[in-house]
């Protein structure tokens, strides 16, 4: 995404917040709201528009044209900061919890003159709420688990906002005069679902320069630590970088190093200690005579330890080792291999852009296919009618013909409702290429209810994908409490595959549901869930938290040719074993 794009999103989601937390006008915090997500997925760079072009983005008028306008002039929007004036620090640390929301925050002040997560525990804890006008124990249940998560998650970042600024970065490091490589490392490079912080790594003679050039980047805030080896930064959105330069000669063994996981390093160490060697971020040495064996490449380290090259996203230390030094470690599916997505939207409902940007954009990705997949009408908030999804069918049909390369599906996306059928009668769900059916509300029924639903789901003979399967939304929303182990079953049994949702907010499933699913013998889609055109780079997020569920080409039917393909989505079951 656009930095600047996102940038301005918060700011008008922020102005969004106040304005509610303010008691203004709730259709005005509406229609910012929806700017902020159309300015971010809008697909042209907001900085380079000017006022009037910037009005050409969906939902912006020309008030809010002229506060971006004054924002990307100035830094700062002075009605923005008025409202930020009015309102007390804390309350605004009470918004962020989840699930709490901007007006339930504003009576908390108001009327127990709460201003802090704590002050909020303690009123929790003596039921100082449950007199609230709209506050009740089910509330304060919502509220501990907003303030649970939000723990939990801790400084912990997504995946796509710490990738794009280690993309950055690592350019801009790779541009310094004696730079021989640059790359990350950590947790970003193994492709974790959310990232504590970025580490870079440059092989240079001279540390000097690279260390210098992060004082002065325009989003350092703060130098936390300057060394000649290491220098530490915080960027001005809070997020810590560690840079490491390291001499040319032990680039291969720093990247092995600092690439972790802690516990797959220790397994390689330990490797190293049975063969008399020692491992450390310099290299590959003798124990006893301490002379260095090789430390170049990752490739040379893996090889003289007895094992084939890991790929990052592996080493997590659940098998890798025992399969590599076996020979049997899996032939991870790649971004290249994706032939198609499988679950898209449109500004038919709730997407951004129309069809045929939709349509153009994965056209040039160079996909064999493309499913369009908008909302089914039991979520009323999109107003879907028969009507109108007949027409679009018709308008895909007409793009189909002309984009010769490109088969396009027309799906829906639809909602398995609390009792686990789904929206439109059967003879109508049979006339789509593809139905993915997700569960889009009644997240708190019981345990049983809940795996029934699924089951039930899976169970349609309409459904082939279930859609991000456990809902949650990181940092944000658990996943539903479902008896999952039911679930994968009855997917390996009815042929439903399990979608996983590449949206950096879900990647859902993730790696160690998909690890288990995949024993069930469960096959998978790996889908953007596009809701612009710039969402459908997401799917490299969902291709790395397949791979780290161990996953192989086989086992994702968008990496199929179409015929097969169609076989799977038809649910005959030959398909799912071979060809
Ligand atoms: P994060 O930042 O919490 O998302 O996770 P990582 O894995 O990026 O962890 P980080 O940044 O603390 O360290 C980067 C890598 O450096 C880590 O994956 C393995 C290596 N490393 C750091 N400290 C140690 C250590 O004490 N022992 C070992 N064996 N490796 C370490
Ligand atoms: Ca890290
Ligand atoms: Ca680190
Ligand atoms: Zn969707």
């Amino acid at each position: 995404m656009v930095r600047a794009n996102e940038e301005v999103q918060a700011l008008l989601q922020e102005y969004a917040d106040l304005i509610a937390i303010t008691g203004g006008d709730a259709f005005k915090a509406r229609a910012y709201e929806k700017a902020a997500r159309a300015v971010g997925g809008y697909h042209a760079d907001v900085s380079t528009l000017d006022a009037k072009q910037l009005r050409d983005i969906p939902n912006v008028g020309r008030s809010i044209a002229e506060k971006i306008v004054e924002y990307l002039a100035s830094g700062h929007v002075s009605a923005v900061e008025e409202r930020r004036e009015a309102i007390p620090a804390g309350v605004r640390e009470l918004i962020t919890i989840p699930m709490l929301g901007p007006k339930k925050a504003m009576v908390l002040h108001e009327e127990l003159g709460i201003s802090s997560v704590d002050q909020l525990l303690d009123a929790i804890q003596q039921e100082r709420l449950r007199d609230l006008k709209g506050f009740g124990e089910k509330t304060e249940e919502n509220i501990l688990h907003g303030i649970r998560l939000m723990q939990k998650a801790g400084d912990r970042i997504l995946l796509d906002a710490a990738m794009d600024t280690a993309e950055q970065l690592v350019a801009e490091l790779s541009r310094i005069t004696g730079c021989a490589r640059c790359g990350y490392a950590g947790s970003l490079r193994r492709m974790r679902e959310t990232i504590g912080d970025i580490d870079v790594l440059v092989a240079a003679e001279r540390s000097a320069p690279f260390m210098e050039a992060l004082g002065s980047l325009p989003y350092t805030a703060e130098v936390i630590a300057h060394g000649e080896k290491k220098t530490s930064i915080r960027t001005t959105k809070g997020l810590q970088i560690d840079v490491r330069v390291l001499p040319p000669d032990s680039w291969g063994a720093g990247l092995q190093y600092f690439t972790g996981s802690k516990a797959h390093n220790i397994r390689t160490r330990e490797i190293a200690v049975r063969h008399k060697l020692k491992l450390s971020e310099y290299g590959l040495f003798h124990a006893r005579s301490g002379k260095k064996i090789t430390s170049e490449t990752e490739e040379e380290i893996y090889a003289r330890l007895g094992l084939p090259w890991i790929p990052p996203t592996l080493r997590e230390d659940r098998g890798e080792i025992a399969a590599g030094l076996r020979d049997e470690l899996p032939e991870l599916v790649q971004e290249s291999d994706i032939r198609g997505d499988l679950h898209t939207h449109t500004d038919l409902t709730d997407g951004l852009a129309p069809l045929e940007e939709m349509v153009a954009a994965a056209a040039e990705r160079g996909y064999a296919y493309y499913a369009v997949t908008d909302h089914a009408p039991d979520l009323a908030m999109q107003r879907m009618t028969k009507e109108k999804i007949l027409a679009q069918r018709e308008r895909v049909r007409e793009l189909d013909r002309a984009h010769h390369g490109m088969r396009l599906l027309h799906g829906t996306e639809l909602n398995i409702g609390p009792d686990g059928t789904v929206d439109w009668p059967d003879d109508f769900l049979e006339t789509f290429d593809l139905c993915v059916a997700s569960v889009h509300s009644h997240f708190n029924q019981s345990r049983q209810a809940l795996t029934r639903r699924l089951v039930r789901a899976c169970e349609n003979p309409h459904v082939s994908v279930i859609g991000h399967p456990t809902t949650r939304l990181l940092g944000k929303r658990p996943g539903i409490d479902a008896d999952f182990d039911a679930v994968f079953e009855a997917c390996a049994r009815t042929g439903a595959a399990l979608e996983i949702n590449a949206h950096p907010n879900r990647l859902d499933l993730c790696d160690d549901d998909i690890l288990r699913a995949k024993r069930y013998g469960v096959k998978f889609a790996v889908n953007s869930d596009a809701h612009a055109v710039t969402h459908l780079p997401y799917m490299r997020y969902g291709v790395g938290t397949a791979q780290r569920g161990w996953l192989t080409r086989d086992d994702v039917i968008n990496t199929w040719p179409l015929a097969r393909l169609r076989r799977f989505l038809r649910k005959d079951l030959t398909v799912s074993s071979g060809h």
